[in-house]
């Protein structure tokens, strides 16, 4: 069986990605939890992960590490958590993409932290650039791919996860989005494994 190790829910935003991505995908999978910020948690990460940090996914005699990389593996078996169509599916990949290599300030500034509510935190500019950045992404993905489901590209693909950590942001910090953004972040926030995410997250210590 495919084992995800990941970890803390409340703070981890990495591990959200892929653990939301192979949920979705209902891949049979165990967790392996690691507590992140603690004195053996190098050393526990290190037992599976080459990189030192979560996500990881172990399917046999392969490790898979990058919570992109492993999204990628997932659809290996699960091509649904893709577009079907090919431009779409190559947009989402760059969407994917930028949000994995970029929004530097935004994860700075204001990181993922789901028991918490903050909204008065302080925003500069290079953080109001990532977030009209990232609300422009998704508008054009709404505008585009609704007729198709109340997902970025219409069902749930793996760009939905690669953003869900923004939705809990988006909810710590109280930003604002405009209406079809609001719709999904909406839909987002009500999908069952986000809700058991977010539960798993406020019962941690
Ligand atoms: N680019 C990596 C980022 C992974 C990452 O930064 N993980 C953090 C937790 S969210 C981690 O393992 N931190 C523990 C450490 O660095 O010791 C990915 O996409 O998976």
């Amino acid at each position: 069986m495919l084992k995800l190790v990941i970890g803390d829910r409340n703070y981890s935003s990495w591990s959200l990605r892929p653990w939301l991505a192979i949920k979705q995908a209902k891949l049979p999978f165990e967790e392996i939890f690691i507590r992140l910020r603690e004195t053996g948690t190098k050393a526990a990460i290190f037992k599976y992960s080459p990189s030192g940090k979560v996500p990881c996914l172990i399917d046999g005699d392969t490790v898979v590490w990058e919570s992109l990389a492993i999204c990628e593996y997932l659809a290996e078996s699960e091509p649904s958590l893709w577009p079907a169509d090919r431009r779409a599916r190559a947009e989402a990949r760059s969407v994917c993409a930028e949000m994995h290599s970029g929004f530097g300030a935004l994860r700075q500034n204001l990181p993922m932290q789901i028991s918490a509510s903050k909204p008065y935190e302080e925003r500069n500019a290079e953080v109001k650039a990532d977030l009209a950045r990232i609300v422009k992404i998704w508008e054009s993905c709404r505008a585009r791919f609704a007729a198709g489901g109340p997902f970025l590209f219409g069902p749930f693909t793996i760009a939905d996860a690669m953003y869900a950590p923004v939705v809990w942001r988006f909810v710590t910090y109280a930003v604002d989005a405009p209406a079809a953004s609001r719709a999904w972040l909406d839909t987002m926030c009500a999908l069952p494994a986000m809700q058991e995410w977010r539960a798993a997250a406020l019962a941690e210590k």
